[in-house]
């Protein structure tokens, strides 16, 4: 409560000054409207901890189990073998696992999966990007693309989401590598997200090889591969095929969970300025906004714990098209924001659906489809009602 009256303070203060800048603490967003516009149909049971899905042309399911498995569903059905010649080095504790599979925009000539992953020990892991062949059954000639060049210790904080751009390069998100006392090179680990230098609490950009793109959007040394920094723990990650904008969902740590919309370039604040305060109830910052610092489009008090992200598209839903939908953990729903043709946020509401929501996609079919946090994981499709 402290905190959002501090907000709320804030924000008049902001407004009395119109005319300094757009930049701004904005009030942040508890509940929604409830949707009821749709019904949930469970599609695939009997998985451990999904992480991330994807489809490929020929309508193969892919999904990633947090534990350290890939599993291939067709025709609705649940191969019950996992995909063999995943890497051996999987770091599966805490949040740490599996992360997201991603097949490479031209798969059909290349049969290249990407999948990201926490790597490693509990004393020293890395969120790292892989590719590999894939025939169906196994992975082969499978590569490392990129590793965190400073390992970390413990289960928290990896990012591991991956968005491909239009020209064939992608985008990892890395997180800020743990709470407090969780350190690197002497100091908190979460000091890392404002070191250009380092690749904690960034978003990379790399090739579809893992190397740099060559074209910086910081110019300092050792930043070659950062496209946006500032960020703590992004959870989820989508860019609009529509409009191109790209957004990313990232964790507060209690309160001030973000909705921002990123840009090469731009710097997001963590952990200098937040919505957020400790676990404990402890300030971590009095300031919410800086003119330097991009500021979140939404900032959620309660944290729903966000998940996977799409910008839906689909022609099932016509009232979400363009719309953000965000899954989430603690929240046990997805939260569908209103974007406008500007990108700007027209309003929010909820869809509940009483599970953790890990991922959330579009289905070449149109329908939203989501995976539930549990070891009895499902994936669901929404369906109109
Ligand atoms: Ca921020």
């Amino acid at each position: 409560m402290k905190l959002r009256i501090t907000t709320v303070v804030a924000l008049f203060a902001a407004t009395a000054f119109a005319g300094v800048g757009l930049a701004g603490p904005i009030e942040t967003t508890g509940s929604s409207p409830k949707e009821a516009s749709f019904r949930q149909v469970v599609v695939v049971e009997g998985l451990d901890r999904p992480w991330s899905f994807a489809w490929l042309a020929d309508g193969t399911m892919l999904v990633t189990e947090k534990p350290g498995r890939l599993r291939v569903v067709r025709d609705g059905k649940l191969d019950p073998t996992p995909v063999a010649g995943l890497p051996t080095d999987i770091f599966a504790g805490g949040q740490g696992g599996l992360f997201e599979v991603s097949p490479h925009p031209k798969f059909a000539e290349n049969k290249l999966l990407y999948i990201s992953y926490s790597a490693g020990t509990n004393t020293a892991n890395r969120t790292t990007l892989i590719r590999g062949e894939f025939d169906g059954k196994a992975l082969s000639k499978v590569e490392k693309l990129f590793e965190v060049s400073q390992p970390k210790r413990g289960g928290q904080h990896f990012g591991g989401k991956i968005v491909w751009l239009p020209d064939g390069t992608l985008l990892l998100s890395i997180g800020d590598g743990g709470n407090p006392p969780a350190s690197i090179d002497g100091d908190l680990s979460r000091k890392q997200a404002q070191n250009p230098k380092s690749q904690i609490g960034k978003v990379v950009h790399l090739k579809d090889d893992g190397k740099p793109v060559g074209k910086p959007a910081f110019s300092q040394d050792g930043a070659e591969m950062v496209f946006t920094m500032g960020h703590r723990n992004i959870q989820g990650m989508a860019r609009d095929p529509v409009s191109g904008r790209i957004y990313a969902t990232e964790h507060g740590a209690r309160g001030g969970d973000e909705f921002n919309e990123l840009k090469a370039g731009s710097n997001y604040g963590w952990p200098v300025v937040t919505y957020s305060v400790e676990y404990s109830g402890k300030v971590i910052t009095e300031e919410r906004s800086r003119p330097e610092f991009a500021d979140p489009l939404v900032a959620w008090v309660p944290s729903p714990a966000p998940s996977g992200l799409v910008i839906y598209q689909g022609d099932k839903f016509p009232a979400w098209k363009g719309d953000a939908l965000s899954g989430n953990l603690a929240g046990q729903h997805i939260r569908r924001i209103d974007l406008d043709e500007k990108g700007n946020v027209i309003g929010q509401t909820m869809l509940e659906i009483g599970q953790r929501v890990r991922d959330v996609r579009e289905g070449p079919d149109g329908y939203v489809y989501l995976c539930t946090d549990e070891a009895t994981g499902k994936v669901v499709r929404l369906e109109p009602k």
